[in-house]
């Protein structure tokens, strides 16, 4: 039997990439939105780490939140942690706009995961470089993926299933460290 744990996400793309990753570990991650209280910080893991303590304070339930945030070179780390707000407001379009005759197309996304599962909180962090393509390819996805090209892949992320994208992306490393770190707590707690 899987253990469940309860990912604070609306977003359905980042539950079916996280989804494989759990159950390598032996988790299952159920969906539950609206759980999830975002203050405004420059940090992801201040925001990441108080959206997953506020959860299980009122819930009482393993708690898993991924907070990601897309981080471009040319613009001192814009859009970072405001990368959901300026994705719907501005797109993939606008940022290519913002990036138009632009040379330095280096970006990093980074992700941060969160769990609480008693007694362990657990948090990690996962980064991939790449660089922001010309203009945007794939379908797949979602968010910047059209636009993200890992340094070391021969495509974006919009191009990628689910199983080569989880190869390098920021939010399976950062989910992958932290149920490795969750799975060598419970044992120290459970012998
Ligand atoms: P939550 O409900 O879990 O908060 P979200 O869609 O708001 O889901 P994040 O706050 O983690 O997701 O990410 C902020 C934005 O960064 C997101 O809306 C995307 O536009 C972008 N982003 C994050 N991870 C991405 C990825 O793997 N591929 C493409 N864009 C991504």
């Amino acid at each position: 039997m899987l253990n469940k744990i309860f990912f604070l996400t609306g977003n359905k793309h980042k539950l079916e990439e996280v989804e494989p990753i759990a159950c390598d570990f032996g988790f299952k991650v159920e969906m539950l939105p609206g759980y999830k209280l975002e203050i405004q910080s420059d940090s992801l893991v201040k925001i990441a780490e108080y959206a997953a303590l506020n959860a299980y304070m009122k819930l009482e339930k393993p708690i898993l939140v991924e907070d990601a945030g897309l981080f471009i070179e040319a613009l001192n780390g814009f859009p970072g942690p405001y990368s959901s707000y300026v994705y719907r407001k501005l797109g993939v379009e606008g940022v290519l706009k913002l990036l138009e005759g632009v040379r330095n197309r280096h970006a990093r996304f980074e992700s941060i995961t969160v769990i609480v599962y008693k007694p362990c909180i657990i948090t990690a962090t996962g980064t991939v470089h790449g660089m922001i393509t010309e203009k945007p390819y794939g379908n797949m996805g979602f968010g910047f993926d059209p636009i993200f090209k890992p340094v070391d892949a021969e495509k974006t992320f919009a191009e990628m299933n689910i199983h080569e994208k989880n190869k390098y992306s920021h939010r399976a490393r950062s989910m992958r460290r932290a149920l490795q770190k969750l799975s060598e707590c419970t044992k120290l707690n459970h012998g």
